[in-house]
């Protein structure tokens, strides 16, 4: 029985509830670059095995490494970078069972706290973590000082790591001077979050692409669609194009940024409450906001290589 006390019979084969990812994603038309990694998905517990944070502000269904490789398998990625999700706070251990698990196909991203010794940051090292998250959405977590996270920042920049920042569109204002301070590479999570009824050139989405601009220390992930299009998949909005009010955004950043943008899945999809995507069709997204085989090659395979796995890079 899986935590929210459905059975679990297999990759692809569990009883699901509305709250649940797709369990039957369709086969892309867009056949991935070689090599292609989905760098954002997550790990959730199993429960019974990795319980969840008592701090958590959700309680996701469970979601395997298992289940993340078939799913990786059948979209037809090679790797995956397994982000720390709020819901196991700082303790790594389902996403690091992952990146071991993987035979060197999964490195990760975790949540430390101040308290974290190195020795624990070498082992996470080791099993494959590369870089630290900071979350910023109120809704997710309990506010973190700044000064606690620098300090962080500073001790796994000496690791060569990166900070993933996830944070709300309106809050980039408040926070910018503090990502340009952290001394490692900024990988913004979603486009930092823009809000897509709003005129693409005006003055919201404009201050997150000057601040890419102005600063070549910083990345963006150009993924999910699913999360920020108001339009909704075909299934939603009639037909035609999915999360189609997305594209203008998406497309924008990996044409001015073709050498910082990333693409990950988002799988298992936590805190969606409209639809649940179908992750197939996430990855027919992909050439519409990636629109020659050379942007496709940068933002799957390239990018995420050098930040992920720079020795096999020559780099
Ligand atoms: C995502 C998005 C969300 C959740 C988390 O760590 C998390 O719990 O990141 C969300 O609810 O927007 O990237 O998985």
């Amino acid at each position: 029985m899986s935590a929210t006390g459905k059975p679990v019979t297999g990759p692809f084969e569990k009883t699901k509830g509305w709250l649940d990812w797709c369990d039957k994603p369709s086969k892309p038309d867009f056949v991935l670059p070689e090599g292609s990694v989905d760098a954002h998905c997550h790990v959730f517990g199993p429960g019974a095995e990795f319980p969840y944070a008592p701090e958590r502000k959700y309680t996701p269904c469970d979601a395997s490494k298992a289940e993340l490789f078939a799913l990786r398998d059948r979209l037809g990625f090679a790797r995956n970078v397994v982000v720390q999700a709020t819901c196991h706070g700082a303790d790594n251990s389902a996403m690091v069972d992952a990146c071991l698990a993987s035979g060197g196909r999964a490195r990760g991203v975790a949540t430390v706290r101040r308290s974290v010794g190195d020795d624990a940051l070498r082992r996470l090292h080791d099993a494959g973590v590369r870089g630290v998250r900071f979350n910023f959405v109120k809704r997710l977590v309990d506010f973190t000082p700044k000064d606690e996270l620098m300090e962080i920042a500073g001790r796994i920049a000496r690791l060569g790591w990166h900070v993933v920042v996830y944070f709300e569109a309106v809050d980039l204002p408040e926070l910018s001077d503090f990502f340009t301070a952290l001394p490692a590479t900024v990988v913004v999570d979603h486009m930092g979050r823009p809000d897509v009824t709003k005129p693409i050139d005006g003055p919201e989405f404009s201050l997150f692409l000057k601040f890419l601009r102005d600063h070549l220390n910083v990345w963006s992930k150009v993924s999910c669609p699913e999360r920020l299009s108001v339009s909704g998949p075909p299934a939603l909005n009639g037909a035609g194009q999915a999360y189609r009010d997305v594209v203008p955004f998406a497309r924008r950043v990996v044409e001015e940024f073709p050498d910082r943008v990333l693409w990950g899945t988002d799988w298992p999809h936590p805190n969606l409450k409209n639809h649940m995507p179908d992750d197939g069709l996430l990855v027919d997204f992909i050439p519409h906001i990636a629109t020659t085989p050379d942007l496709q090659r940068k933002l799957l395979v390239d990018n995420p290589m050098r930040l992920y796995w720079p020795e096999e890079q020559g780099g």
